[in-house]
């Protein structure tokens, strides 16, 4: 059900904020300053975007920051740090800041220094990606961050955010390199798209259709059978394998990254085991392929084997052969699909 905020609060609360907003706005614009809104989820990085860019425009322009936070002031103490007047505004309850609030941490401000003389006034809003996209507190340009462990959904689910927002800076971008691709194709529809259709094209050229190529280049041995195999299964495993890995939990990943986890441990400890079960079972569904990709590189060019015999046997219309042929081979496959069965119930038994 939607339910806009206009709905549920009334329309009274947002029009008493946008008239004090345009209050503060009125005096930022007398004060003749830029006030710039940062905004994102928690943890994103405002802070760190303010630390940094506080100490590289210091000898250029008069700054002062309003910090808002629920509960502490661990972040104005940051600021305050890099030698720049922050004022701290403390929201309680409240998941953003409102224009009273910023026109309450001005006249604090305004105790310390005349604002007449800043260039640009920050205001860092509480960590949330809902609320502070509603409340204008007179800013002239709202800035949103998103960095990239959040994924690349959240401007779909969190729209009103990026839309009002002037500017979007995609923060953490060191991380990437550091996220496996299978999650990054999981989590990622961007890398998933630049990727699957590469695979998908392969995965639709029949494999035996290889075999005039491979007999070319590598001749009658067993080397053209193992290449064949691995065309016709490779392709259709590594997708199937890149599902598994978009349905590993992200809570799971995040948790065990925030406990300190490595790219490498994460992979064998957390997403290997939860993907296990899945992938044993997608190569017991394409064992049957490669059994039978061998049967035809057999039928096809082979010296022995049961394809080849399969392939006499024709020639002198043994049909009995033939049966049986079709029996052994059918015989084996179900050995092997038992084995996969006998294998996973073993090494994922707590997945049964
Ligand atoms: N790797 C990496 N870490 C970053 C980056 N930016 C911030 N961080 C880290 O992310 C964590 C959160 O950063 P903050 O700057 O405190 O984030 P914030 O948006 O101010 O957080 P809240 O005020 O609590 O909403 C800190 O541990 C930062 O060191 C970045 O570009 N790369
Ligand atoms: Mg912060």
């Amino acid at each position: 059900m939607h339910m806009p905020l206009e709905d549920t609060l009334g329309l009274n609360l947002l029009a008493a904020n946008q008239h004090q907003a345009e209050h503060n706005r009125e005096h930022f614009d007398a004060w003749r300053l830029l006030c710039l809104n940062v905004m994102s989820s928690p943890g994103a990085g405002k802070t760190s975007l303010l630390e940094r860019s506080l100490a590289a425009l210091a000898a250029d322009l008069q700054m002062a920051v309003l910090e808002g936070d629920m509960t502490t002031q661990l972040d104005a103490e940051r600021l305050e740090a890099v030698g720049v007047p922050v004022v701290p505004i403390t929201t309680g309850r409240a998941c953003h800041l409102d224009a009273a609030m910023v026109s309450g941490g001005l006249k604090l401000l305004k105790q310390r220094l005349d604002p007449a003389s800043l260039d640009l006034l920050w205001v860092e809003n509480v960590g949330n990606l809902v609320c502070p996209a509603e409340f204008e507190v007179g800013e002239h340009r709202k800035v949103a961050l998103l960095s990239v462990t959040e994924g690349d959904d959240k401007p779909l689910k969190y729209p009103v955010m990026f839309r009002e927002a002037h500017c979007v800076l995609i923060t953490k971008t060191d991380l990437l390199p550091y996220l496996p691709v299978g999650i990054a194709m999981g989590t990622s529809p961007v890398i998933c798209r630049l990727l699957e259709p590469l695979m998908g094209l392969i995965r639709y050229m029949p494999a035996p259709a290889f075999i005039p190529l491979l007999i070319i280049y590598f001749g009658l041995d067993e080397l053209p059978k193992v290449l064949l195999i691995f065309i016709g299964t490779f392709f259709f495993n590594t997708l199937m394998i890149m599902d598994a890995v978009k349905f590993v939990p992200r809570e799971l990943v995040e948790t065990a990254r925030t406990l300190g986890g490595r790219t490498l441990p994460i992979l064998t400890r957390v997403v290997a085991p939860f993907i296990a079960p899945e992938v044993l079972d997608t190569y017991r569904i394409n064992m049957a392929s490669a059994w039978n990709l061998v049967i035809v590189a057999e039928l096809v060019a082979a010296t022995e084997g049961l394809g080849k015999r399969i392939s006499l046997a024709q020639r002198f219309l043994r049909t009995d052969e033939i049966f049986m042929g079709l029996i052994v081979i059918g015989l084996i496959g179900l050995l092997i699909d038992l084995g996969f069965r006998a294998l996973m119930r073993r090494a994922c038994s707590w997945a049964n």
